[in-house]
């Protein structure tokens, strides 16, 4: 059979102009597509890289006539998924529909409609694997663990139920030959720019860990997760990245260090096969506060920045969260992070009830920190998530169009309009700490071109965002 596994083009311009500052592999698909029997021909197809993702989806599927096509999507996608499930069924009625991601295993009840054959939940190899089997033999799709049907039998009570992981060891190597990876690159800053290199490298994703065992109320990998860390084999993890072409990898782990056992037999195994890469990944400040050698052991083998979660800038604010962690911790962290010569990227949430005042003190805050590349979101929390229970009947705008991390959900405090270029200045006066800058790195030209073009595209849309409503 011809599989088209398709991830689509974010609608929001929020995403859409992050593009140029990241834009990673859809490593998901990768996944599902080497979880395929052998004997059918896969292909994938991102969207995002396309100018007119509609025309250039109804070409591919008019070209190559799948008859399985495999779509993909966030919370905020999920209108686009459906309008490109919808064109499958017009132009090829008989070819099946799978959905599955992050939106259809948090909530699948969104996609029991007519144009899908099945949802996928949670971690989709085995899930797919047996669907394509069960295509290719004739078969029915029911009764496959982790897979809804649409449909008057729709299973609610399932649905309701936050699909069980499998034990990462079963995963197969994900299939990265079924894209071109040039695209795939973003802004790797560090504490010292090799001078002259590009600041945005290509890059590969990899997963060494899936799960979190804390309880953050905005997250919904905890709910997901069932609170358990799960790993993959050491040897796993240094054999894919042995194999990849890219010198930068980005973990895409909720937590990359959260097992520090794991942790530290990942780095020996990394170290003992001479793998020789630069690598960006997820923390807390507390695990860095409590395991510092383990991170002196991973900038040993090339550890350049951790991401940080600081979210707030006061304890009842973090305590408000479960973040379970202090301001002191955070300074804590970044300070020993940056003493060991590894970048920080400090994360922090503006949400809906800021005054001008809160905004003024964040933007304050900031300015003082030691250098870090700074990033804001909005305070939304995901899907499934205990604090999205508890707030989403407070939503002004539909569901789930809106879900990107960019919008406030719920009334603001002050005019919406002007929540927006609060938020945007946040941005800018984040920039003026970014480490390239407070280091003075050189880097090319076109760099600085590209950088200059992506932070004005970026604080304009969020400036912008008022108009979404
Ligand atoms: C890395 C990451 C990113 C990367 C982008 C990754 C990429 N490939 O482009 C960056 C940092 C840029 C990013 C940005 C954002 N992210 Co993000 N991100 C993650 C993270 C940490 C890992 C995702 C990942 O790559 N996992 C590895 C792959 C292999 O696993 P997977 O995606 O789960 O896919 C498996 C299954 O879902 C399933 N599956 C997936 N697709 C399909 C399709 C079919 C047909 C089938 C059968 C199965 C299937 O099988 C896959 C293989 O195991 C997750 C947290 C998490 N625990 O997942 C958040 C997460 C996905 N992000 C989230 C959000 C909200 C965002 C942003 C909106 C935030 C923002 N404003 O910056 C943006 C949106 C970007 C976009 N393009 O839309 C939310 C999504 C919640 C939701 N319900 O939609 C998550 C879950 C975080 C959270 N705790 O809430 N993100």
């Amino acid at each position: 059979m011809r599989i088209l596994l398709v991830k689509p083009k974010p609608r929001l311009e929020t995403i859409r102009k992050l593009r140029a500052i990241i834009f990673l592999e859809p490593l998901e698909l990768g996944y599902v597509a080497a979880a395929v029997p052998t004997g059918h021909d896969v292909r994938v197809l991102d969207l995002r890289l396309s100018r007119r993702p509609a025309r250039d989806f109804v070409r591919v599927l008019e070209r190559e006539r799948p008859e399985v096509v495999g779509l993909s999507g966030y919370t905020h996608e999920s209108a686009t998924v459906k309008a490109l499930a919808a064109a499958v069924r017009r132009i090829l009625p008989r070819t099946r529909v799978v959905v599955g991601g992050h939106h259809a295993t948090v909530l699948p009840a969104d996609f029991d409609e007519e144009c899908f054959d099945a949802i996928v939940r949670g971690e989709g190899c085995a899930p797919f694997r047996a669907i394509i089997e069960a295509i290719a033999r004739g078969d029915g799709l029911d009764g496959i663990e982790n897979v809804l049907l649409p449909g008057p039998g729709f299973d609610a009570a399932a649905a309701a139920r936050m699909p069980v992981y499998p034990d990462l060891s079963t995963l197969p190597v994900p299939r990265r030959d079924l894209w071109d990876p040039s695209p795939y690159q973003c802004i790797w800053p560090t504490e010292e720019h090799p001078p002259w290199k590009t600041i945005f490298p290509q890059v590969a994703l990899v997963r060494t860990s899936f799960g979190c065992r804390m309880d953050c109320s905005f997250c919904m990998v905890p709910s997901l997760s069932g609170r358990r860390h799960l790993t993959r084999p050491p040897e796993d993890i240094a054999d894919e990245l042995a194999s990849l072409a890219q010198d930068h990898v980005y973990f895409c782990d909720d937590e990359t260090f959260l097992n520090e056992a794991h942790a530290r037999q990942v780095a020996e195994a990394i170290a003992a096969r001479g793998i020789r890469k630069r690598y960006f990944a997820w923390a807390r400040s507390t695990t860095v506060n409590r395991r510092p050698e383990l991170f002196r052991l991973w900038r040993e083998i090339g550890l350049d920045a951790v991401f940080l979660g600081f979210e707030a800038i006061s304890d009842a604010d973090l305590d408000r969260i479960s973040k379970h962690s202090t301001v002191a911790d955070n300074e804590r962290a970044h300070a020993a992070l940056r003493e060991m010569g590894i970048s920080v990227q400090a994360g922090f949430m503006v949400n809906a009830g800021f005054t001008r005042r809160d905004f003024r003190n964040l933007r304050d805050y900031m300015r003082r920190m030691p250098p870090a590349q700074i990033t804001c979101t909005v305070y939304t929390p995901s899907p499934g998530s205990p604090a999205w229970h508890e707030e989403r009947s407070r939503y002004v705008c539909p569901p789930f169009a809106l879900h990107d991390c960019m919008h406030p959900l719920t009334e603001t405090a002050i005019p919406r309009r002007e929540f927006c270029r609060e938020f945007a200045a946040l941005s800018a006066a984040g920039a003026s700490r970014n480490p390239l800058r407070a280091n003075n790195a050189r880097f090319p030209v076109r760099d600085i071109v590209r950088i200059v073009w992506a932070a004005r595209g970026y604080a304009g849309a969020l400036r912008r965002v008022w108009r979404d409503y």
